[in-house]
């Protein structure tokens, strides 16, 4: 990794006065939590499993059941994961920024595994949005309500007991919209920031993708953290590695 770049990223994150971050699922990568495109030797979650049934409404109207079971394994297997080095220095900088009161952090999330909320990104304190959403939260289909009830090791698609629909994952899935005020308040953030850092995602999904797009064409920097980087035309400088050794390395 060429120095002159980390020094220059290093230069641009204490010159800025707001930074949008962008994280995908490469940033929980070195928590043992799969991505999602990636090879990673047949362990990419859509290099195994179907997205247009697992992750789709259709595919939830189609085989709830199976859809259910689906989201109930991968919160077992996430259950015990811990925020690594990338998350905390994510929360850290946002804590300090928050108190020296000189620059605004947002963070932008696609990952619903709650990994950066854990690492202190916690959304009451600091600006911290869930475009995608959250798997550890439910709710029903058809009134929207709230299910916080345990759903620990429950295989069938619980029942809403306000109106007897259907309970699913609080996750945004294919051809869904996002939240409308969370999708704004990630706009914003691209749109005001002087600083965008995009960091490990592949930058495939819309419209999150786009917010990169947003903030160039506000005159901000583009930053991409990726051990491979992606092709995007608009990104000033390009770290190639992990997360979390190149997040501490330009975050002091
Ligand atoms: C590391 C690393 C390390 C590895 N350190 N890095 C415009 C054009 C074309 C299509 C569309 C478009 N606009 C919308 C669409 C359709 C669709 C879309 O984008 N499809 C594309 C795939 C073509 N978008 C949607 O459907 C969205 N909704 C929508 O647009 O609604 C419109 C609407 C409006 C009004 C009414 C109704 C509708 C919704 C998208 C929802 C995405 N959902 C998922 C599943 C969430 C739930 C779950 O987890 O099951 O979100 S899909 C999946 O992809 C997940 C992720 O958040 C998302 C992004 O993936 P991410 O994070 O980039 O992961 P990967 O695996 O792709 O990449 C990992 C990266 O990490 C790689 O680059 C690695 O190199 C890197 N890495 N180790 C740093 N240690
Ligand atoms: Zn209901």
């Amino acid at each position: 990794m060429e120095q002159a770049v980390i020094d220059k990223v290093k230069e641009l994150i204490k010159q800025a006065k707001r930074v949008c971050i962008l994280t995908g699922a490469g940033v929980s990568a070195e928590s043992g939590i799969s991505t999602f495109r990636e090879a990673q030797d047949g362990k990419g979650l859509w290099s195994q499993y179907d997205p247009k049934q697992l992750a789709s409404l259709d595919g939830f109207l189609q085989d709830p059941e199976k859809v259910w079971q689906w989201y109930q394994w991968r919160r077992e297997v996430n259950q015990d994961k811990k925020p690594n080095p990338a998350h905390i220095t994510i929360a850290q900088w946002q804590k300090q920024a928050k108190a020296s009161g000189k620059q605004e952090v947002t963070l932008v999330t696609q990952n619903v595994d709650g990994l950066h909320q854990q690492a202190g990104s916690d959304p009451e304190k600091y600006e911290v949005v869930d475009i995608h959403g959250n798997i550890w939260q439910n709710h029903c289909l058809q009134c929207g309500e709230k299910h916080l009830e345990d759903v620990t090791g429950v295989q069938q698609v619980p029942e809403c007991k306000s109106c007897g629909g259907q309970v699913r994952p609080s996750v945004v899935w294919f051809g869904e919209a996002l939240d409308e005020k969370k999708w704004q308040a990630a706009e914003t953030a691209a749109f005001c920031c002087d600083l965008f850092l995009s960091i490990g995602t592949s930058s495939q999904v819309y419209p999150a993708a786009g917010l990169m797009m947003l903030a160039k064409s506000q005159g901000a920097k583009i930053v991409e953290i990726n051990p491979e980087p992606t092709q995007s035309s608009v990104i000033d400088y390009q770290i190639k590695g992990k997360a979390g050794i190149m997040l501490s390395k330009v975050v002091s």
